[in-house]
Formats: C-alpha cells, sequence, structure tokens
C-alpha cells in the first residue's frame, strides 16, 4: 500500500441502477442547458455562489493533489474595464491580420469578433491562473504535473457549478493573455488560463445556432 496516511473513504454515494440511470439523465438534462453566453445583464451574483462555485472547483481530481490553480474574481467596474481595453486592443490583432483564414472561418458560426462589451457588462469575471510550478517556504520551486489537464478539469467543474446554480459564462480566451498578470498582480510563475465570464443572461439573448455530435460521433464501446 502506498506511503502516505490514509483514511477510510466517507460519505461516498452509491445507487442501485435504475436510480443511476435517473440521475446521469437529469444531468444531462440540466448540463445539455448550458450554452455559452454573450450579452449579459448587470445583475449582481452573490459572492457566496462565487464562493461555493470555487469551492467545487477546488476538488477536481489533479496532478499529485498540488492544485496548480488560482482563481481572481473581478467585480471592481474599474479592474474589469482595464481588462476589457487590453483583451480588446489584441482581439482586434486576432480579428484583424493576425488568426489564419481557416480559424475565423471557423469561428464565423460563433458570429465573434473583437468588441468585448460582455467583460464590463457582466457581474462578475473568474479569471483563471494555472500555476506552471509552486513556491516551498522557502521560495524553492516545486514542481507541478499535468498542469493544464489539472486547471482544465477544475474550469469545468466551475463552469458546471455555476450553470448549477443558475448562471450563465463564457470562457473567453484573449491571447496572448500575459496582461492579465499585470493588471491583477500576479506573479510569472501563473500562466492566464481563461476568463470565465460569469453573470445572468441579458434579457431576448441570441445564442448560436449550433448543435453538439451525437453519441456514436464522440464515443465508441470497446
Ligand atoms: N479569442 C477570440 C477568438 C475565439 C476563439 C475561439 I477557438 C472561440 O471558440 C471563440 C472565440 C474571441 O474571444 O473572440
Amino acid at each position: 500500500m502506498a506511503k502516505g496516511t490514509h483514511i477510510p473513504l466517507e460519505n461516498f454515494e452509491t445507487f442501485p441502477a435504475e436510480e443511476m440511470e435517473k440521475r446521469s439523465a437529469d444531468f444531462y438534462s440540466q448540463i445539455r442547458k448550458r450554452r455559452s453566453v454573450r450579452d449579459f445583464s448587470d445583475t449582481a451574483v452573490p459572492d457566496s455562489v462565487i464562493r461555493n462555485c470555487l469551492l467545487a472547483a477546488g476538488t477536481a481530481p489533479n496532478g499529485a493533489n498540488l492544485q496548480p490553480w488560482h482563481f481572481c474574481v473581478v467585480k471592481d467596474a474599474n479592474v474589469k474595464a482595464e481588462i476589457r481595453k487590453a483583451a480588446e486592443a489584441e482581439e482586434f490583432e486576432f480579428y484583424n491580420g493576425k488568426a489564419p483564414q481557416d480559424w475565423l472561418d471557423a469561428l464565423a458560426p460563433l458570429g465573434t469578433d473583437e468588441s468585448k462589451p460582455f467583460l464590463e457588462t457582466a457581474s462578475t469575471l473568474i479569471v483563471i491562473f494555472a500555476k506552471t510550478f509552486g513556491l516551498d517556504h522557502d521560495g524553492k520551486k516545486v514542481k507541478h504535473y499535468y498542469v493544464t489537464e489539472s486547471v482544465g478539469i477544475a474550469t469545468g467543474f466551475l463552469i458546471a457549478a455555476l450553470h448549477d446554480a443558475g448562471c450563465a459564462t463564457l470562457t473567453h480566451t484573449p491571447s496572448p493573455m500575459k496582461f492579465l498578470n499585470q493588471i491583477l498582480d500576479r506573479p510569472s510563475n501563473e500562466r492566464p488560463f481563461l476568463v470565465l465570464v460569469v453573470g445572468q443572461p441579458a434579457e431576448d439573448t441570441l445564442v448560436p445556432d449550433i448543435t453538439k455530435k451525437k453519441l456514436a460521433e464522440i464515443a465508441t464501446w470497446h
């Protein structure tokens, strides 16, 4: 057996098959209602909700349990405005020369462009940083493992938790994103991973008319 201290697995629920089936179907029917939203109202999301969802994100499985993430919750209008200004400058470059035509063609159904008003209108931005390495008490580097996978899974938990709480989200990835370290005063071992825009959808919000792949297209049984 492993060397670390071990304790009994507690509070893990199992269910009879029929109940598993119902629960999994219910979860699917809820999560399939999630849509990336690009028009937000200015309705505030309570801090308590954000806190619970961050706690949920922090339970994600991750490399060697080193939890290589940091979440910056941004509500201050001035900070949001600063992030919008910097992101739109990057996005302008992207949409006007930097992005190859095939990428722009792939994005066409989404109707996105360099204008990102949601970075100011949405109640909350959660800027997610990946810690490329850690620092121990003496400032010595601690190697991190599977950083991208770990932060990706935690972000998935966060999005699902926010959706479950009735919050709309948008995963936004201005590129490059280094400006976020400077605006949010994060150290250089942290790499901006994505900006999660969080809030309530604006009334009559439209979303792209797109579909998800069928199960047979995304999965095989062996
Ligand atoms: N970051 C840009 C472009 C963009 C890229 C992908 I891949 C998307 O799925 C959506 C947008 C933007 O936010 O507009």
